[in-house]
């Protein structure tokens, strides 16, 4: 199954910033608890994104990356109180809120899937390719993503007759928006999308009781809104609460679609047969291939990512692949329920490759959670900034910029070091003239 016309998946990867490090700051996301404390390696997080990037450019899919954010975030902290020179504000607030700090340091806006929501220009009233840049209320390390993911996004889809930018949704509890995570775009023969969101919580409904439900249901309908979407050609669907309280943070850590495919859990949905069926009749050709509790607990899935996996199509014949992390590997289960997924003849999936991310996972972040989709005509990326597409000649000139600026250790206090702030500066200055991005910063502002 194809894309209409030229229509092609674009996978925007997040770069991973300098101050990669794990201080612990996603509640409800086990990797993220779990880890809080340990050593990370920046330059090396860097670089098995870019290695993921180049692998999923070989299999013939157009890449593309979007830049890490200045960390630790200056104007934050100055917003909060803190002034003096750049150096007073950290000390002052390493001193007095160490944890308010650490959260101005995350380089949590590596998870591109959470940079914001796209819907491509055929699915649109309109025609133009949408843009909602995710407002990520529920974490405050997150909430502080928007403006610079916004001008970022501008940076790259910068031509006004073909891409519309909409602002992140109000911060309001309201509209918790966790962008793409929770965002499926399906579609059947004819190339027309089913949009699938899919929330942890709405007004009405009771949601988990252990963790938070970072997606709400008003969020996800203001974006369908906003994107000009045909009402007929949405579902929406709740989360399984128990889920959520197991780690399943956003729906991507349970489901992942492609094409006319769904791969999912049997405790993804509070209402699994009835999502489903809803899917179904909007798209006929659905193919749900279903995962169960007995083979794969939805611990297992939590801890091996399996479905955070990306699911690509690859080549003109409809075949698709699945693009693992290595901890799916590990797990003897989850490994040979792959096996008996790709060996399956009545789904498309023929392959499954592992990549190793394994210091992005240790936060909870897996090969789908970098990339954001942007599907476009050969005409839009013809449209949008070439210097921030993937090729061979790129990997190796962001290989050599991350060797020039990114420390191969980093502690939760090494977070404090003034010379940290100067590092990660120099290298998003450099970083924005390899990609020809503009001034996208504060602090080059
Ligand atoms: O929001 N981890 C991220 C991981 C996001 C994964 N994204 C998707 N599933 N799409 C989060 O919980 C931990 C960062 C830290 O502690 O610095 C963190 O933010």
């Amino acid at each position: 199954m194809t894309l209409p016309l030229s229509l092609a998946e674009a996978n925007f990867d997040g770069i991973v910033g300098p101050t990669h490090n794990y201080a612990g700051l996603s509640y409800g996301n086990v990797a993220s608890l779990s880890n809080e404390g340990s050593v990370s390696n920046p330059r090396e997080a860097a670089k098995q994104g870019f290695t993921k990037a180049a692998f999923v450019a070989s299999l013939g899919i157009v890449q593309g990356f979007l830049p890490p954010h200045e960390r630790p975030h200056v104007p934050t902290l100055r917003a909060l109180g803190f002034s003096g020179s750049d150096a007073d504000v950290i000390a002052a607030a390493v001193k007095e809120d160490p944890i308010l700090f650490a959260r101005t340091c995350s380089a949590s806006a590596m998870w591109t899937a959470n940079a914001a929501t796209v819907a491509p220009s055929c699915d649109a009233l309109d025609g133009k390719v949408h843009f909602t840049a995710a407002n990520l209320r529920s974490m405050m390390h997150r909430s502080i993503e928007p403006p610079t993911t916004a001008r970022a996004l501008k940076a790259i889809f910068g031509n006004d007759e073909r891409f519309v930018h909409h602002s992140a949704l109000p911060q309001a509890d309201l509209f918790g928006d966790e962008g793409a995570a929770n965002h499926t775009r399906l579609f059947g023969p004819d190339g027309r999308g089913l949009h699938f969101f899919v929330y942890g919580r709405s007004e009405r409904e009771e949601g988990p009781k252990r963790f938070p439900a970072r997606q709400t249901l008003a969020a996800s309908q203001a974006i369908a809104r906003l994107h000009r979407l045909d009402p007929a050609r949405c579902v929406f669907a709740r989360q399984r609460a128990e889920s959520i309280d197991a780690g399943v943070f956003h729906n991507d850590v349970i489901s992942v679609g492609n094409g006319h495919v769904l791969l999912t859990h049997e405790f993804a949905f509070a209402d699994q047969a009835g999502t489903l069926a809803a899917l179904k009749t909007a798209l006929p050709q659905l193919v749900v291939v279903t995962v169960r509790a007995s083979d794969v607990s939805v611990e297992q899935a939590v801890k091996s990512y399996l479905f955070n996996s990306q699911l690509v199509s690859v080549g003109a014949g409809g075949a698709m692949a699945i693009i693992a992390p290595t901890e799916s590997h590990d797990d003897p289960a989850v490994k040979a329920t792959l096996d008996r997924i790709v060996a399956d003849p009545s789904n498309p999936i023929q392959a499954v490759h592992f990549q190793t991310l394994r210091e992005s996972m240790r936060n909870g972040g897996g090969p789908a959670c970098l990339r954001l989709r942007v599907p476009l005509t050969d005409a839009e990326r013809a449209a949008a900034n070439q210097a921030a597409f993937f090729t061979p000649s790129l990997h190796a000139t962001l290989n050599a910029w991350a060797d020039r600026h990114y420390r191969t250790e980093l502690r939760p206090a090494d977070l404090a070091d003034p010379k940290l702030l100067d590092e990660s500066r120099a290298a998003l200055d450099e970083l924005t003239r390899i990609l020809k991005l503009g001034s996208i910063y504060e602090f080059q502002r």
